[in-house]
């Protein structure tokens, strides 16, 4: 690990607070970044107060002035020369996600390919930012729209993908024209710098303005003052939907934008009609993969009652094949929770899912002895309950496993919807008229909605979100770069006369 802080120069005491090339001396607080891993200290990393954060903000206002002016596809090329760059740092790069975080080293690696990929597609956007033409209603008029860039876009990421989703905001943002600032979670701002010196990196080799990628390390009130700041048009937040919901407010009460990724609490139905073995991949992967910890974790099992007791069995056999330890040795498939107060909520779901009448058929628990010295470490649980429990409609940030039973497709979908989140659902179903059920009007209510595929792993081309408490927004693939741009309705008058719309005579 030591070549690799030395590969982005993180030393013992680091400023989290740059605009680019250029690092503030911060003067907040100090961050201790522990890893979940280890347990050992990694580095200190000092955070921004208003006086950084205000530098920051002035600096990519005037960043924006020259960077908007740049065309689209010359900014692509940017974010190409950020693909390379990422191309050349995946190893080192998911390495550090995995020992920040605690996600196991093909998910890391996973986390920085998802990274590629959204760059790569923000290449092609760069010369694909279309707008639509129209046929106006008046002799010598055209009628067109363009997209132009917003401003300052502030991205609020959480400790689970600690670069990818700020990746996805930030490629997208930046062809479109915008300028970034980005606050990492607390638990995660290593990985952030890391990040940083990448981009510098790039960024100095093509003359980018200083302040078109600026990091506020920082807690809370740093995303107050994104949220209530009005030089910032747009915040995207991928967080609890507690913290969305205080955004979503603070942005909404001055009317600039949020494009919000919250909480989900997602479901797999298994019908009558699944093929069991595959499934069980997906279910297994999907409610442990992450230590449970991706916002498309698997939550909810909801299984027909005819292969409900097969499926049951075919979990629990599985979950004692488990191994839990070290997410750097690749033998290993579930590593620690991000921290303690994290495995303090574990254990507290548990206890309330058996105080509300859940019935554990894989116990819970925190590891102890060699190799889980951070006290980090969990199991896996599995638990038979009902789909109105409090806990249940509850998104607990660990791998907790509820298994619900199910008799006709009506209920199944009905339990499916029945919380208050909406962000990834899947079937698995061999039948046909059952899957298209599931994706139709009256199915699924949420943001992905997969057949045969799990709930998480979901690829960068498609967009990104969910509703309800999930907050409605789009990040990633298809038409979510809309999100970053404004729109502007041009009409010109090419004739010698000028007429008024809607027929309106007015001669003078
Ligand atoms: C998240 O947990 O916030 O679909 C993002 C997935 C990943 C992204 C998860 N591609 O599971």
């Amino acid at each position: 690990m030591e070549t690799i802080l030395q590969r982005f120069d993180i030393r013992e005491n680091n400023s989290g607070v740059s605009t680019g090339a250029q690092w503030l001396k911060a003067t907040g607080a100090a961050l201790a970044v522990d890893s979940p891993v280890d347990g050992k200290h990694i580095a200190n990393v000092t955070t921004a107060d208003r006086a950084n954060y205000d530098a920051v903000v002035s600096q990519a206002e005037k960043a924006f002035q020259e960077w908007r002016q740049w065309p689209a596809p010359r900014r692509g090329e940017v974010v190409r020369q950020m693909g390379q760059a990422l191309r050349d740092n995946k190893e080192a790069l998911g390495r550090l996600v995995s020992y920040e975080m605690g996600k196991s080293l093909q998910e890391g690696y996973g986390e920085v390919q998802e990274m590629i990929d959204i760059c790569d597609f923000a290449v092609g956007l760069s010369r694909q930012l279309h707008g639509l033409t129209m046929h106006s209603e008046r002799p010598g008029h055209r009628m067109y729209e363009q997209w132009h860039p917003l401003g300052i876009v502030g991205i609020i990421s959480a400790f689970n993908f600690p670069v990818a989703v700020w990746s996805w905001n930030s490629m997208l943002a930046w062809v479109c024209g915008d300028v970034c600032i980005w606050k990492p979670s607390e638990k995660t701002p290593l990985t952030a710098i890391a990040c940083q010196r990448i981009t510098a990196q790039v960024f100095a080799a093509n003359g980018v303005p200083e302040g078109v990628s600026c990091l506020v390390a920082g807690e809370r009130n740093v995303g107050e003052w994104m949220a209530n700041d009005a030089r910032v048009p747009l915040v995207s937040a991928t967080g609890s939907t507690r913290m969305g919901k205080s955004v979503g407010a603070a942005v909404g009460a001055r009317l600039g934008r949020a494009l919000l990724e919250l909480g989900g609490n997602n479901a797999i139905i298994i019908s009558k009609d699944a093929d069991l073995d595959m499934s069980l991949i997906g279910c297994v992967f999907g409610a442990v993969g992450t230590a449970g910890q991706r916002c498309t974790s698997t939550r909810r099992l909801i299984i027909h009652d005819s292969v409900y007791d097969a499926f049951r069995d075919k979990l629990v056999k599985a979950y004692a094949q488990l191994r839990i330890g070290d997410p750097l040795d690749e033998n290993n498939h579930v590593g620690p929770l991000i921290d303690k107060a994290a495995v303090s909520q574990y254990l507290q779901s548990i206890e309330q899912c058996k105080a509300q009448g859940g019935r554990f058929i894989v116990e819970g628990g925190v590891l102890e002895g060699k190799g889980y010295e951070s006290g980090c470490y969990v199991k896996p649980a599995i638990a038979e309950v009902e789909n109105s429990f409090p806990i249940v409609q509850h998104e607990t940030f660990a791998p907790i496993l509820y298994l619900i039973r199910y008799k006709s497709m009506e209920e199944a979908i009905a339990l499916q919807n029945g919380v208050p989140q909406g962000l990834s659902s899947a079937i698995m179903t061999l039948n046909l008229r059952e899957a298209e059920q599931f994706l139709s009007a009256g199915g699924s209510d949420c943001g992905i909605a997969n057949v045969n595929i799990g709930t998480s792993g979901a690829e960068i081309g498609g967009a990104f979100g969910g509703e309800k408490e999930t907050g409605g927004g789009r990040e990633s693939g298809s038409d979510a770069w809309r999100a970053y741009m404004r729109r502007q309705t041009n009409t010109i008058n090419f004739s010698t006369k000028l007429p008024l719309a809607q027929g309106i005579k007015f001669d003078l």
